[in-house]
């Protein structure tokens, strides 16, 4: 069966591939789509004549700005309820921590999600989805990490992999059932680890989980108890990566780097000691500047020790209820550039080309190139910078995953 050859001509590409030109930059270029995969990409005089005659359908874009489609590579989100009242008392002076200690905190939304129905958990996953979808993204990694309990995190894994199939995007999903202990472990943190490393080959085993997450800092797991999770994903083949250097220096970046690991994530608290490990297991570093804006740290992430030593930076919006409640991966690469000293055209690159390394997905995702998926956006702007340039406005004209054009993103 030979697919349909459709071609998009017309635009201006800031295709992310390779370093130079900068933003992989095609200036008259032409993209043609061959089912799901880019069959190929370049100046549209370029198009050779051979493949010209076999195009079935064309889009002409107008001269618009075109990227690959972005990649929100780490994000928590199934959940239920909101915590605006935990926003509403940080302002009045308690801590983040202290919520947390006091109860408050993940376990609030623990207790929501547990309770809350299962079309209920999976209509509002997929309204956030499509928020995400509606600013261009077309990859997502979702995380469970509500449930904490065997049955409960199968059911948020398996929700986020509706998601996937529901909107035509891909669907990274990561166990993060080491994010907080559940209440019904008070007290024994080890216990519920124990736990977590048994549940692990069963929801594996059900084709859930394609990597595994932990949460290693004060208030949640030390560094013995994330070795021990992994160990438990290791012996499953699964990659891993890890909440780490948040709000504190747990060495939990080297650890996870000495595992291989795909990213460390945050890391304001980053040593050279864990930016050197990153940099010899070549762990990609996930900046994520929703958080570090909403909890008011102060710490940036060691950008110019991260950039030195060649380690790819990645940028996600963090999604979650009590840290990071935004929808917006533009906002995220304003924010990044603003914060973090990022250049547009890092921010760009941290949510395409690094944000598909962070996830295992280089070889298919993040760059315009033939071979490699047809995921692009379509944007409303003279040049690839005005995207991290605003913030507050969506460009986002046309989102197209595997080939087709995702139409009717209503919230
Ligand atoms: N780090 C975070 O910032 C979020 N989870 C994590 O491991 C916070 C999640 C929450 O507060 O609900
Ligand atoms: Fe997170």
């Amino acid at each position: 069966m030979s697919d349909d050859l459709v071609l998009w001509r017309d635009a201006r590409f800031a295709s992310m591939a390779g370093v130079a030109p900068p933003w992989g930059w095609i200036e008259r270029g032409a993209l043609v789509a061959e089912g799901e995969r880019i069959a190929w990409i370049g100046e549209e005089a370029a198009l050779p004549a051979a493949l010209a005659s076999r195009v079935t359908r064309e889009h002409r874009l107008g001269g618009a700005v075109v990227t690959p489609g972005l990649i929100d590579g780490h994000t928590h989100l199934v959940y239920a309820g909101e915590r605006s009242l935990e926003f509403e008392l940080r302002l009045q002076g308690a801590r983040y921590e202290q919520i947390a200690r006091a109860g408050g905190g993940i376990r609030s939304t623990v207790a929501a999600t547990r309770a809350a129905p299962d079309a209920t958990l999976l209509a509002a996953t997929l309204a956030r989805a499509r928020a995400l979808l509606r600013e261009g993204v077309t990859t997502i990694e979702i995380k469970s990490g509500y449930g904490l309990a065997l049955e409960h995190e199968a059911r948020c894994l398996h929700v986020a992999r509706a998601v996937g199939a529901a909107l035509g995007v891909t669907v990274r999903t990561t166990c993060l059932a080491a994010h907080a202990l559940p209440p019904e472990y008070e007290g024994r943190a080890d216990d519920y680890i124990d736990a977590v490393c048994d549940w692990l080959p069963a929801l594996h085993g059900r084709g859930l989980v394609d990597a595994v997450d932990a949460f290693c800092e004060r208030i949640a797991f030390t560094p013995a108890q994330t070795r021990r999770v992994f160990d438990a994903a290791r012996a499953l083949g699964l990659p891993v990566k890890l909440h780490a250097e948040q709000l504190s220096d747990q060495g939990g970046a080297a650890l996870a780097a000495g595992y291989g690991a795909l990213s460390c994530d945050h890391l304001e608290y980053l040593s050279a000691d864990g930016v050197r490990a990153m940099a010899a297991a070549g762990t990609v570093a996930m900046l994520l500047p929703g958080a570090y804006y909403f909890l008011r740290e102060t710490r940036q992430p060691p950008v110019a020790a991260l950039r030195e030593a060649g380690i790819p930076i990645a940028l996600a919006t963090d999604h979650n209820p009590g840290s990071s409640p935004t929808l917006s991966p533009l906002l995220m690469m304003n924010m990044a550039c603003q914060l973090f000293g990022l250049t547009p055209e890092e921010a760009l690159r941290g949510f395409t080309a690094h944000g598909a390394q962070a996830l295992g997905l280089a070889v298919s995702h993040g760059t315009l190139e033939a071979g490699k998926r047809a995921d692009f956006t379509v944007w409303a702007v003279d040049h690839p910078r005005e995207l991290a340039y605003g913030f507050g406005v969506n460009p986002c004209r046309r989102v197209v995953a595997g080939g087709l054009e995702l139409h009717a993103l209503p919230s």
